[in-house]
């Protein structure tokens, strides 16, 4: 299996060496793509000279901050023209543990088939570690208000430590993909789910940053609460509709 790590970065000069030095460690067959958005804080340039020096590491330069979600689904796009089987997402933060990945893996190369793996933070066996209050209220809630809106059998639809065979990500049309926060994570679990494809969830164990600034804001909360809205109305006119295609 080929595989192709995703860490999409915006100033986390002090987290991604150690991040990337944990990484190779832990799979060192796998290969690594930063996407950098411009960093002003020269993380970039700083991924420039780590992947010199490390053939296995590779660096996707964009001209300005654009988002989590344009920063993977342009190097998915660097990934799936390259005919890697497997891409998986990850923080550069250090949140996600580089060392839980061969098990996202192992999963996804088990049978019942999955066409998605997560990391899982709300599943038995999941935890965050160094979460104010507030945060794990956020992600539960909006996790809670996720599953009910979506109907979708998924505890943790936000995460971004996932895995994704390739043939999933060429079966969703990543082109139309508009989510720009973690919502991002939320459209692209609903894309396989509405795929009828089949999303298997791993417990990991979510560790809050320790260097760097958070990029979440209040607008990130207000698109994911707004398009899952949206997405949930709409598929519950779809139901109707389909009730009432069945009762003429
Ligand atoms: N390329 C790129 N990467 C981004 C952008 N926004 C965030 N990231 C990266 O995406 C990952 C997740 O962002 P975080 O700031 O950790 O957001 P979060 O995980 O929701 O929030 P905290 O962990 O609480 O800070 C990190 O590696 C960021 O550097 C962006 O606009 N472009
Ligand atoms: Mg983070």
């Amino acid at each position: 299996m080929s595989v192709l790590v995703v860490v999409p970065t915006y100033d986390e000069r002090a987290s991604l060496p150690g991040t990337l030095a944990r990484l190779r460690a832990a799979v060192p067959d796998a290969d690594v793509l930063v996407v950098d958005d411009a960093s002003p804080d020269g993380t970039g340039e700083l991924a420039d000279e780590i992947a010199a020096r490390d053939p296995g590491v590779h660096v996707l330069h964009r001209t300005g901050k654009g988002g989590l979600g344009a920063a993977y689904v342009a190097g998915f796009g660097w990934g799936l023209e390259r005919g890697y089987e497997v891409l998986v997402e990850m923080d550069a933060d250090g949140s996600h543990r580089p060392e839980e990945l061969p098990r996202l893996l192992e999963r996804l190369a088990a049978t019942p088939r999955a066409d998605l793996v997560i990391g899982s933070r709300w599943v038995p066996g999941g935890r965050v570690e160094n979460w104010p209050w507030h945060r794990a209220v956020l992600s539960r809630g909006g996790n809670t208000y996720t599953r009910l809106a979506l109907g979708m059998p998924v505890h943790d639809a936000t995460a971004g430590f996932r895995a994704f065979p390739a043939a999933t990500l060429r079966r969703v049309d990543l082109a139309s993909v508009e989510s720009h926060g973690y919502c991002f994570q939320v459209d692209m679990t609903w894309r396989v789910v509405r795929a009828g494809g089949t999303v298997a969830e791993v417990p990991i164990t979510f560790v809050e940053r320790e260097a760097g600034e958070s990029k979440m804001s209040r607008a990130i909360v207000a698109e994911a609460l707004r398009k899952v809205t949206v997405w949930g109305v709409r598929r519950r006119a779809e139901q109707v509709r389909g009730l009432l295609r069945r009762a003429r």
